[in-house]
Formats: structure tokens, C-alpha cells, sequence
């Protein structure tokens, strides 16, 4: 299959390709998470979320591997370092209690996919403790085994767990594409930037695609 993405066209085939749904978890998408405790205006993260439904059913049909993943810290935050936890001012840190239970803390309800994205069974939940999927996270032995060699991304934020993830990726082989309307940061000027510089330099870190230009290929193919 071959999407026309930027700044070439993106060949693929679903049975070596993962979907990977960076983070969508309530606790950057609802009021009284992480990200609003960082003081961000949550409800822009929210309008991705019909076009990642879009993707994700289109995906599901196809047959393809999904692959979701979430920040989240052990309930003794073994796995969150200091410099991490103690940053910036933040109305709540990691750990603290909140409105919908611990900061970014694994089994609260904050730290669940949200409804709309819910994994089904047979899906892949990574529960990362950094930015990137792949520190410290089982996902590229997971993904060797599957026999993956392309990722589509879609997920929030942008320029934060998203391009981490996807340089990461990048940098262990993976022919990755990011889906642009199926990401969105806090700030709207890094997402512009984030997809731009990673598709510059001839798909440099990778491509970028719409939804509509992934879900027309799967359905013509
Ligand atoms: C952030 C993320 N922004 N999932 N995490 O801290 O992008």
C-alpha cells in the first residue's frame, strides 16, 4: 500500500505495520489531570479524538496491530526520577491526589485511555514512565517479535511524547508516519513545528498524513 504523504509517499503493509496511540489517557485530555495541572487549556487535546476514532476502527478492519500506550508511574514512583517529579510549579505534581485520583499514576482512573479510544482485547498497553514509548518499556522487543518494521503514530502531545516516541522509533529502524490530524499539543505553534521538522530533510525522523489520506488507502487497497 502507498499513502501520498509529505514529503513522499509512504509505502507499507498492514501485517508489518503498527498503530501506536501515544497517550490518550484522561490525564491529558480531562479537566483535573497532569496536563491541566501544568496549567494548559485541556479541551484543544479533545477535538483529535472523532478523527483517532476514525483510524482506529479503519485500523481494527484491517487487521492490523494496535499498539496503545500511557505515561504512568509505579504507585511508589520507583520509576519516576526526582528531577522529574520535583519540576517546575505545577498545581499538583506526579503522585500527588487529584480529582480523578494519583497524577499520572498507573490504575487511577486519570490514567486511563479514555472511553472513546478504550483498548479491545488482543491490544498492546505499554505503560511508559518517560516521555519516550520506548525507555524503559518492553514495546521494541514486542514489536521484533510481531515482525514491525512501520509505525503510524497519532496521540498527544505533539511535540512532547509523540516526537519522542517517534524518534525514538526512528533511531531503531521503524519507517514511522505521523498522522497530523490525529495530534494535537496545548500549543499549537509546536504542533506545526513538531510536523514539520519531522518530516524535513527527506522524511528526516518520518512522514505525515491525514486520517482521510490512511483510511482512503486501506479501503481502496
Ligand atoms: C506530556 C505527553 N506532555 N504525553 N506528556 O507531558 O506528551
Amino acid at each position: 500500500m502507498q499513502i501520498p504523504a509529505l514529503p513522499f509517499p509512504y509505502e507499507f503493509d498492514v501485517a508489518h505495520t503498527a498503530l501506536v496511540i501515544i497517550d490518550m489517557q484522561r490525564d491529558f485530555i480531562e479537566p483535573g489531570g497532569f496536563g491541566e495541572t501544568l496549567g494548559n487549556d485541556v479541551a484543544l487535546l479533545a477535538a483529535i479524538v472523532p478523527a483517532c476514532q476514525a483510524v482506529l476502527a479503519a485500523w481494527r478492519q484491517a487487521g492490523g496491530l494496535v499498539v496503545h500506550t500511557r505515561e504512568a508511574h509505579a504507585s511508589d514512583l520507583s520509576d519516576c526520577p526526582p528531577a522529574k517529579r520535583l519540576r517546575g510549579n505545577p498545581s499538583l505534581r506526579i503522585g500527588d491526589e487529584g480529582p480523578m485520583g494519583r497524577i499520572l499514576v498507573a490504575g487511577e482512573p486519570g490514567n486511563q485511555i479514555i472511553p472513546a479510544l478504550a483498548p479491545v482485547a488482543g491490544e498492546t498497553v505499554i505503560d511508559k514512565p518517560g516521555k519516550g514509548a520506548f525507555y524503559a518499556t518492553p514495546l521494541h522487543e514486542q514489536l521484533q517479535q510481531a515482525g514491525i518494521t512501520h509505525l503510524l503514530f497519532m496521540g498527544v502531545t505533539t511535540e512532547v511524547c509523540v516526537q519522542t516516541s517517534m524518534r525514538e522509533a526512528n533511531d531503531r529502524g521503524y519507517d514511522c508516519l505521523l498522522l497530523e490530524d490525529c495530534t494535537e499539543s496545548y500549543f499549537p505553534h509546536f504542533k506545526a513545528a513538531a510536523v514539520e521538522m519531522m518530516r524535513a530533510q527527506g522524511a528526516i525522523v518520518g512522514w505525515t498524513a491525514t486520517s482521510q489520506q490512511l483510511i482512503t488507502t486501506l479501503k481502496t487497497a
